[in-house]
């Protein structure tokens, strides 16, 4: 069996966090394990009003142990880490373990929840965690973080912001999100690999049911790269299986909804 770890926040509502993960994770057919850096909630008597509780450091050191030390894996991503101390963590136990096929996730936004989670975090993760990354999967908002470039409005700055990114250190660069770039008709996505950019296309799905799509993206790009592809084919493959499962996508309730990660057994990757 395959072993595949995530280091990220709990979304108590399923649809993100670590709970995308480990979906994403077992469509994928290998053995997930989570260590939890904060536990994300949603009020329902407050507009689905999220709050972020930090799981202490002796006991996210403790998850480490157990599985980098304890167990060991193929590959790893990291989503929500909200703390300074679990970006120490995390890039201690990538070097320690000598982890290639890490994926990181610079988780800056929720969905609904417009303002940065914690903005003086961002650059701590991009000195510590993107000179690990073999992909870093932004979204524009977090490009735009991660490089500096204010207002990414079009295709050519989203180049311009992955040269930043790779420059910084990221072997590989997928910046997300093409489709909010102002008239596009496409979910446009761009992929860099220091030489060469590779535009991803997808048909727009229209939906605002769409919690956890980075998570879900970034978990199926480690889920890839554990499996033996190479970044670029990791990235490709993501990109239909996330676009199946926010083809799938429903309501929870009248605040979120989440993709549908198993949606792929039902309706082919290729179409
Ligand atoms: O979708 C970003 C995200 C990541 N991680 C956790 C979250 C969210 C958004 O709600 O709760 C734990």
């Amino acid at each position: 069996m395959i072993k595949v770890a995530t280091i990220a926040g709990s979304d108590a509502s399923g649809g993100a966090g670590l709970e995308a993960d480990l979906k994403t994770f077992e469509e994928y057919g290998l053995y997930g394990m989570a260590a939890v850096t904060v536990i994300a909630t949603m009020d329902p008597d407050t507009n689905w009003g999220h709050k972020v509780f930090p799981v202490e450091e002796t006991a996210l050191r403790a998850q480490m142990e157990t599985v980098f030390k304890g167990v060991g894996m193929t590959a790893a991503k990291s989503g929500m880490l909200g703390t300074f101390y679990a970006v120490d963590l995390t890039s201690e136990y990538l070097k320690a373990y000598k982890i290639d096929h890490y994926v990181l996730d610079p988780v800056m936004v929720c969905k609904g929840a417009d303002e940065a989670l914690n903005p003086e975090l961002n650059s701590a993760i991009a000195q510590k965690l993107l000179p690990l990354a073999e992909v870093a999967t932004p979204n524009i908002f977090e490009a735009e973080q991660l490089s500096g470039i204010r207002g990414i409005t079009s295709i050519e700055k989203m180049k311009e912001a992955a040269k930043i990114i790779y420059d910084t250190g990221a072997r590989n660069v997928f910046i997300k999100g093409g489709s909010k770039l102002p008239g596009a008709s496409k979910a446009l996505d761009i992929f860099y690999d220091g030489k060469n950019f590779e535009t991803l296309e997808a048909g727009l799905i229209k939906t605002s049911w769409t919690h956890g799509a980075g998570c879900t993206t970034s978990a199926a790009i480690a889920a890839g790269l554990a499996r033996g592809l190479s970044s670029l084919d990791a990235v490709a493959l993501a990109k239909k299986f996330i676009t199946q499962s926010l083809k799938n996508s429903f309501a929870l309730n009248q605040w979120v909804g989440p993709g549908n990660p198993s949606a792929w057994r039902k309706d082919s990757l290729f179409t």
